[in-house]
């Protein structure tokens, strides 16, 4: 009774300090002033409140009396002090900062700095709007950031929300980069600023790691990734991908480049085309690329894809081609085959990593480009309600997670049929128990 009580009471207590710690996320800062430099002093393990953050930090940096200043906001919509140390190799003597290299060297770099392990970021961006004078920009894009203009004699924010991923480190890897620019593009200005890198707290139901997803474009998600709504002359097909990567193959020897990615934003369907109920053409792309990241090889892609239907109301793909201008060469075409998007009417095609590829053979010695998408979702017909149908998933009804499950039964049920197997041939000494063989006498000598 008592040990039920004890484990009990580690359970709550685990509850509840899970539930009062999973608000608090670590906050980076970083400044060309040394504005950072004479701040409170943080205790090991102490959790900052938001009231803290505001009075002892923010009001403390961006004060009345300051200067003005760029305030930057890099936001990704989740992260663990643990994420930090592990993926920024901080245990290795050598360490160039792992995969957010850019990060590092920045924060290295700067007049002043600061970490904040376990802070309550509610208030942050309430705190931070309301010191600015000139203008808040938010950046959804790497492209944004070349076209910002802000006038240095205001105190201007710029927020930039890292595409939403279920894996920190691709969140890390993308935070990186927009660090990697927008040092580029403040550094080697006399424009004082500061960066607040941290999460939002509210990220952690927004991130459902894995599982089988029925992806439904609500209005939140549209607006951040790529959702095409092309509705016209009856036809009605919506398209979504949460990131869209281009890669090189050189025709000659098949050699790729690694993947690049694309913007989210810019993507425009002209060239789209109704042409029945029952078949229409969609067409998207992207031009004007600014070689922002590796894509300095291409100016333009696009893909274009015929629906057709066939008379069991399946819609297929007929037709598919990928169109992309290299820099400084022809443009190129090739077709590509899609037969895998088959779908009965009233069904959506979800795939959460489909590459488009070329059907060409090995031997042509044309250049080629591959389009990878992420988080893949289309549906050319039958749509209702203003929201992607249910979906037909690539990955099929038997996922690896359902497979390993199966695996694991069957391995469990082969050990115990073996068990069984083996107590079953158990002999028992038959000499024991023949009634009519000869008793077994053992004298036993009373002492
Ligand atoms: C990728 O391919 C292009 C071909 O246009 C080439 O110029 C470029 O150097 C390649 N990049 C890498 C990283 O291999
Ligand atoms: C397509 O058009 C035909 C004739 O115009 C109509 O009978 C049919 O119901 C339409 N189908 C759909 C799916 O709208
Ligand atoms: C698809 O539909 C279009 C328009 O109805 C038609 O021209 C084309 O031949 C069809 N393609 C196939 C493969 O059936
Ligand atoms: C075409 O490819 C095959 C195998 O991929 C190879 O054996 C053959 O030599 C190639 N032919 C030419 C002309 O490159
Ligand atoms: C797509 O566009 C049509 C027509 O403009 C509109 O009625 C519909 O609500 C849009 N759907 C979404 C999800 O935005
Ligand atoms: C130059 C540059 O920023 N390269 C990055 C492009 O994006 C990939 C994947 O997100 C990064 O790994 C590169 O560092």
């Amino acid at each position: 009774m008592d040990k039920l009580i004890i484990v009990v009471g580690l359970f709550v207590t685990v509850v509840i300090f899970s539930a009062a710690s999973a608000s608090n996320v670590p906050v980076v800062a970083w400044s060309n002033t040394r504005s950072l430099f004479d701040t409170r002093q943080i205790s090991a393990g102490e959790e900052v409140s938001k009231e803290s953050l505001r009075d002892d930090f923010v009001n403390h940096v961006i004060g009345a009396d300051q200067k003005p200043q760029t305030i930057i906001l890099v936001l990704m919509n989740k992260l663990k002090l643990g994420d930090l140390t592990r993926y920024s190799n901080a245990y290795d003597a050598q360490n160039q900062g792992g995969i957010i290299p850019n990060i590092k060297s920045s924060m290295e770099s700067s007049a002043s700095s600061l970490v904040l392990p376990q802070t309550d970021t509610s208030d942050l961006l309430d705190d931070l709007m309301s010191k600015v004078t000139g203008l808040i920009t938010e950046i959804n894009n790497p492209v944004d950031v070349q076209s910002l203009a802000l006038d240095s004699k205001q105190t201007n924010l710029v927020i930039v929300r890292v595409e939403p991923s279920d894996s920190v480190e691709e969140q890390l890897k993308a935070a990186d980069k927009y660090v990697k620019i927008l040092m580029n593009k403040f550094n080697g200005r006399s424009t004082p600023f500061t960066l607040f890198f941290t999460a939002s707290p509210i990220s952690q139901d927004s991130s459902h790691a894995s599982g089988r997803r029925l992806l439904q474009a609500t209005d939140g998600d549209a607006a951040k990734f790529a959702f095409i709504n092309f509705t016209e002359d009856g036809c009605q097909l919506y398209f979504f991908a949460a990131n869209i990567n281009v890669q090189f193959v050189k025709g000659a020897d098949g050699q790729k480049n690694e993947s690049v990615p694309l913007p989210t934003t810019g993507w425009v369907s002209t060239g789209s085309d109704c042409l029945t109920n029952r078949s229409l053409i969609f067409n998207l792309g992207i031009s004007d690329l600014e070689g922002l990241n590796g894509t300095d090889w291409i100016e333009s892609v696009s893909f274009k894809v015929e629906f057709n239907m066939t008379a069991r109301d399946f819609w297929y793909v007929s037709k598919s081609s990928i169109t992309a201008q290299l820099k400084g060469q022809k443009e190129l075409t090739h077709m590509i085959d899609l037969h895998e998007l088959e779908t009965p009417l009233g069904w959506s095609y979800h795939c959460g990593d489909i590459t488009f590829v070329s059907k060409q053979q090995p031997n042509k010695t044309d250049d080629m480009v591959n389009l990878i998408f992420k988080d893949f979702q289309i549906q050319p017909f039958g749509i209702e309600n203003d929201k992607f149908s249910q979906a037909n998933d690539c990955i099929g009804y038997f996922s690896p997670a359902i497979w390993m499950g199966i695996i694991t039964a069957l391995l469990v049920i082969a050990i115990i049929g073996f068990g069984i197997g083996m107590m079953a041939t158990v002999k028992v000494m038959d000499k024991f128990d023949d009634p009519k063989g000869k008793q077994l006498m053992i004298n036993v000598p009373e002492s």
